[in-house]
């Protein structure tokens, strides 16, 4: 930082301050995490001077004496931790990621089928104003409306009438674990293919927290920067079969060169999720998802589907009298930061729906357990019966600010 220091004052103030901001907030948004500082060593190193388009061994450029064996590592290290075949680690991010795999298999107009975008599906997956949406005929399962939990019956049904050429398993919201089998099983009656999009998740099948699409998925993505604690990026894994068609559809058919401080990242981020520190983070993600929802329902919050057995929780608030939007507000005042979210059947507009979405991702890699879920579960029962109290709020953050401080946050060890 100190070459900021003297060349940019300006923007390492900005730096300065989100760390600050990262350090003494409770950070709840689903898919967000703290890197270790040696994720973000790799991330802010010299590979990011250098292009290599195309694949290890295999480049348009030449001086890959180095970026060859850290694209292979990172290969190696992917391939062993998750039991896949193959591997491409180059997909700029989740979006992208999903975009080649749809560039290797469809043609405009093909039909995909994936949860629907306000039930807990994500942007990708086929929503109307999505590119996923428009080149592709996007049809959309839904969830059950009296329980919230996915109907593998009508999904199936649903299936069977508009045969997908693809078929998508994931979510960005949904508190569940995913019946993989009858996925697969779904997938096989409409001679389709299964993607499964893992990125949310991806951390807890790295520590064996939740089950693995890999024995049943023709293709997965995630992202690397969720529960998998990694850079912002993301990965394929395949069977071998789909390899060739996969890695093309990534370069040249959707990108140029690959990212490769990313990828040395992502390599690193393997490295520590092969870990048994990391079994453990991942299945203290999960217990510490228990014990807030616990809490949260103890208060009187609805959770969608009445509980969660992953990392995240989605609370229609309706009972609550209080939007998505004036909690996330009031709950960002007091310190607690997480993202409104329509619920399922939700009447009200994506922009100020029902519901809030929390995750315990990013306060479990700073050392929270149950004690500090209780807490935080108190503090957010307090600040959405009275959003409009910003004493409470401050009061609220400064107590959330000295919890923070005895939890020194990944990454961020140097502001302790
Ligand atoms: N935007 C991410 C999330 O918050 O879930 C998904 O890509």
């Amino acid at each position: 930082m100190n070459s900021l220091e003297q060349h940019d004052p300006e923007i390492l103030d900005l730096i300065r301050q989100e760390e600050v901001r990262q350090k003494n907030k409770v950070r709840l948004i689903a898919s967000e995490n703290y890197v270790s500082a040696a994720v973000m060593a790799a991330t802010g190193s010299v590979l990011t001077n250098k292009y290599s388009e195309g694949y290890p061994g295999k480049r348009y450029y030449e001086g890959q004496q180095f970026i060859d064996q850290v694209e292979n590592l990172a290969i190696h290290r992917a391939k062993e931790l998750f039991g896949a075949e193959h591997v491409n680690v180059q997909p700029y991010s989740g979006s992208p990621a999903n975009l080649a795999v749809y560039f290797a298999f469809l043609n405009p107009g093909d039909t995909i089928l994936g949860m629907a975008l306000p039930h807990g599906g994500h942007l990708t997956h086929g929503a109307k104003v999505s590119i996923s949406g428009k080149f592709f005929q996007a049809e959309s399962y839904s969830l059950d409306e009296k329980t919230g939990l996915l109907n593998y019956d009508s999904i199936h049904e649903k299936a069977l009438s508009c045969r997908p050429r693809i078929l998508i398993a994931g979510h960005s919201a949904y508190p569940r674990i995913l019946d993989f089998a009858r996925f697969r099983e779904i997938a096989d009656a409409c001679g389709s293919l299964l993607l499964v999009d893992m990125a949310h998740f991806s951390g807890l099948v790295a520590g064996g927290a939740h089950p693995s699409p890999v024995p049943y998925a023709d293709v997965i993505t995630t992202t690397t920067h969720k529960s998998l604690r990694g850079p912002r990026g993301a990965m394929i894994f395949c069977k071998q079969e789909h390899a060739a068609a996969i890695d093309k559809a990534v370069f040249p058919g959707l990108q140029g060169g690959p990212h490769n401080n990313t990828t040395a990242a992502i390599a690193v981020a393997l490295k520590e999720a092969a870990t048994s520190e990391f079994k453990q983070y991942a299945a203290q993600i999960v217990k510490n998802a228990q014990v807030l929802a616990a809490a949260l329902t103890d208060q009187g919050f609805n959770l969608v589907t009445g509980g969660t057995e992953n990392h995240l929780m989605l609370i229609d608030l309706t009972n609550k009298g209080v939007t998505g939007k004036i909690a996330a507000k009031a709950l960002d005042q007091a310190g607690i930061v997480l993202n409104y979210n329509a619920v399922p059947f939700d009447p009200r507009k994506p922009f100020d729906p029902s519901g809030i979405r929390l995750g315990t991702a990013a306060v479990t890699s700073r050392g929270f357990g149950a004690e500090e879920m209780v807490r935080i579960g108190e503090w957010i029962g307090k600040v959405v019966a009275a959003p409009d109290d910003n004493s409470l709020q401050t009061r609220i953050r400064e107590d959330v600010a000295t919890l923070c401080a005895a939890f020194p946050a990944p990454g961020l060890e140097h502001l302790h």
